[in-house]
């Protein structure tokens, strides 16, 4: 693509966890990197952007990291934080709803040729995406359209964030055991003995994980399970007699992360593991480049919206499976996600590994063939300027 120079700026609010802030810090790091583009990322909480980061630091108000600078946003004193004097940006992308500064958005009428506005959405497999996806929406006040951009799984949406040389990186990570021994061993943990099966287990606050455990302690294979820190669970890690970074029990051992490991070495993370539980939206797209059978816990919302568009995905994920992989996935997804375990249920899972595993190279050579997520953005932005 040839691309003349645009100047982006990234607005993104931290609402809980850490999956806004890691969306907004990949693409922003991947419009940097490989098209070379200045992008200036404001984000209202750099402790939470330090924990997937750690070369932030929250007392600075401006830094640059990885030819990214980040701004903190300071919504307190809105309307001062930005460069006085500096225009606005090419093109604005609030990220999941959130509003750029009304002094901002003033700022982005003004100037001329118009600022491109763009309201990144959250990702979902819902059929309404396809239509909704770059529809203009007139602001309430100012002359000016915003564009709703969304990811996507299919070739009528913006797709999915995946960088360049993914599938190389993590093949050289693959087969290297050095480069494996080495991030065991940061991790804290020996590798793993031969025919140990690895999982890891991120997940939001979940009654099934008890259940899920007992299983794995009592089956037949030695089972490892790389837990990262999450509060939300802490209390029922707890009640299993947590102390101490690992604990054994059965025929499982539980391996207690102590810190996030960064976002760049996240994929890494997730390809020493056989199977994923993974959660909320940029590590369930992550798991889906590792090409590995995963659960997906999907971010809770009101009055159960959240069960539509775990159906919704589930519908396009389990088309090319077999009748009794598809009738496995789909009910361990509603258990995990109702926070219910039945060791039949998972055993049926576990029973179609197997197929699980070639479906998963499948499902990501099949959704490589879409233009990524920072792709599709720059192809839209150049057509409307
Ligand atoms: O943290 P999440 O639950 O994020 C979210 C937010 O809750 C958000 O409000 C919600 O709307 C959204 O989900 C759907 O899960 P997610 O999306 O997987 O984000 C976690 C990020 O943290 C991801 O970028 C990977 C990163 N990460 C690391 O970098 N290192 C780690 O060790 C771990 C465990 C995660």
């Amino acid at each position: 693509m040839n691309t003349p120079s645009l100047y982006w700026d990234i607005f993104c609010t931290v609402v809980d966890n850490h999956g806004d802030i890691g969306v907004a810090w990949r693409l922003a790091r991947q419009l940097a990197r490989e098209y070379g583009f200045p992008v200036r990322l404001w984000a209202d909480d750099l402790s939470a952007f330090q924990r997937i980061c750690p070369e932030i630091s929250p007392a600075r108000s401006v830094q640059c990291v990885m030819n990214v600078e980040i701004r903190m946003w300071d919504k307190n004193s809105a309307g001062t934080c930005f460069p006085l004097g500096a225009p606005p940006a090419n093109i604005v992308i609030e990220t999941f709803g959130c509003r750029a500064p009304d002094s901002y958005s003033r700022a982005m009428a003004s100037v001329s040729p118009q600022t491109i506005w763009i309201n990144l959405d959250y990702l979902s497999a819902e059929a309404w995406v396809e239509t909704c996806h770059m529809l203009p929406s007139p602001h309430p006040r100012l002359p000016q359209a915003e564009y709703f951009f969304f990811p996507g799984f299919t070739e009528k949406t913006g797709g999915l964030l995946r960088e360049r040389g993914l599938e190389k990186d993590a093949r050289d990570f693959l087969n290297s055991p050095e480069r494996k021994a080495i991030l065991w061993k940061t991790l804290g943990f020996t590798v793993p003995a031969q025919g140990t099966q690895t999982f890891f287990l991120f997940a939001y606050e979940n009654t099934a994980i008890p259940g899920l455990l007992d299983f794995l302690a009592a089956g037949d294979a030695p089972v490892r399970c790389l837990v990262p820190p999450c509060e939300s669970n802490e209390k029922i890690f707890r009640s299993i007699a947590l102390s101490g970074k690992t604990l054994s029990r059965g025929r499982l051992e539980l391996c207690f992360l102590t810190a996030f490991v960064p976002q760049t070495e996240f994929d890494a993370l997730l390809l020493i593991s056989d199977f994923l539980f993974i959660r909320g939206e940029d590590s369930f797209v992550r798991s889906q480049w590792a090409e590995r059978p995963f659960v997906w816990n999907i971010y809770p919302q009101e009055r159960r919206a959240h069960f539509s568009k775990l159906d919704a995905f589930l519908d396009l994920y389990c088309e090319n499976l077999s009748h009794e992989a598809s009738k496995a996935v789909r009910a361990f997804h509603q258990e995990w996600n109702k926070g219910f375990f039945s060791p039949e249920t998972c055993a049926d899972w576990m029973a179609c590994l197997p197929d699980l595993r070639v479906h998963a190279k499948n499902w990501a050579e099949h959704l490589k063939k879409q233009d990524d997520l920072c792709r599709s953005l720059v192809k839209f932005c150049l057509s409307k300027l």
